[in-house]
């Protein structure tokens, strides 16, 4: 294991005012995406969304890394450049989702494991040739009545922990994703004691597996209420949740922690992550990881006219970067929305 490299990697992934780009979607997911557009999701039509969002103009200046699915990994622009050469030369590291997606967990019914195991060592070698500096794996914790339970909590963590350890030993830079879900109705408080636990069980496992913290990059979802709790936490409240919740159950030694938005609204997520940098100095980074929150206001103006509207879905996407580039400094302005 080359423990330098992957703690370089780790750092320049969460580097002052930079945050990752979350753009692997798996087919299905990607197939919701298109069809809210009316859009239909053929390979082309992936490629010129992800090509349009790749190829927007200064992209690195706020995104240090971009999280691909394998067909993105593999495709390349209208010119026949591959879209890794277009990120390195525009400073974003290639990042991959390794993961098979979240699958029910016999014997525990409403719960997800996620899968992706068998085979991965393989995989990591050929994306680490193709180009690939970090990857990503996500598990799904729901909260409802009577769960999550200890056992989906710790099957997840385990298999987040394998994977972690066999993405350090190709070279690569695990993210790992334990997204706590916001849908249900629960309050702030019960979000935060699932968030703790599954922190606590994760870190325990990576330990266990001999998982080089500083090479490693959490992707946390907030400490939030339920989407359809009756009274909902405000920002202030969640950034103070969400910080005293990773102090209380991540290390000090992990390279950085980076958030999705998990259904946040963009202004919202962006909002979230500024407040939480408001509140002080911590021992990792904060910064953001978004998926829908970056993506968002692109998606809905290019699919208007996907050839006309690229310039203008770029510049939507480049705004949404600097504005979350800065909520990572705690110097988010939220007046500043009107100048997209
Ligand atoms: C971009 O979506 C990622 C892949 O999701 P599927 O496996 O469901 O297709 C997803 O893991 C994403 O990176 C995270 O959920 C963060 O995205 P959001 O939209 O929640 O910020």
């Amino acid at each position: 294991m080359d423990s330098t490299k992957l703690v370089k990697t780790a750092h320049a992934m969460v580097a002052e005012g930079k945050g990752i780009l979350a753009i692997d979607e798996s087919h299905g997911t990607i197939k919701k995406r298109f069809d809210s557009i009316g859009v239909e999701s053929s390979e082309d039509n992936r490629r010129a969304y992800r090509q349009m969002l790749l190829t927007t103009p200064d992209l690195g200046r706020h995104i240090s890394g971009a999280i691909l699915f394998d067909e993105t990994l593999r495709q390349s622009t209208d010119q026949g450049v591959r879209f890794t050469k277009v990120m390195a030369d525009a400073g974003v590291m290639a990042g991959i989702k390794v993961d098979k997606g979240a699958h029910d967990l016999a014997g525990c019914e409403h719960e997800k494991v996620t899968e992706g195991l068998d085979g991965l060592r393989e995989r990591l070698t050929e994306y680490a040739e193709l180009g690939a500096r970090f990857a990503k794996w996500r598990a799904v914790i729901t909260i409802g009545e009577s769960i999550p339970s200890g056992a989906c909590i710790e099957s997840n963590a385990h298999a987040l922990a394998r994977y972690a350890a066999l993405c350090q030993e190709a070279g690569l830079v695990p993210m790992v994703e334990p997204e706590v879900l916001m849908n249900g109705e629960h309050s702030l408080d019960e979000c935060f004691e699932v968030t703790e636990a599954t922190l606590r069980s994760l870190f325990h496992h990576l330990y266990e597996h001999n998982v080089l913290l500083e090479g490693t990059i959490l992707k946390a979802s907030m400490v939030v209420s339920g989407d359809r709790a009756a009274n909902r936490a405000s920002v202030q409240e969640v950034a103070e949740a969400t910080v005293q919740c990773l102090l209380n159950s991540v290390p000090a030694s992990l390279a950085g922690v980076v958030f999705l938005s998990g259904g946040q609204s963009d202004e919202e997520a962006t909002a979230h992550l500024d407040a939480m940098n408001r509140l002080g100095q911590f021992p990792w980074p904060l910064s953001f990881s978004y998926g829908r929150a970056l993506q968002a206001p692109s998606l809905k103006v290019w699919g208007e006219n996907i050839s006309a509207n690229v310039a203008a879905a770029q510049k939507l996407l480049a705004h949404r970067a600097r504005m979350n580039g800065l909520a990572a400094m705690g110097q988010y302005d939220a007046t500043e929305e009107q100048a997209a």
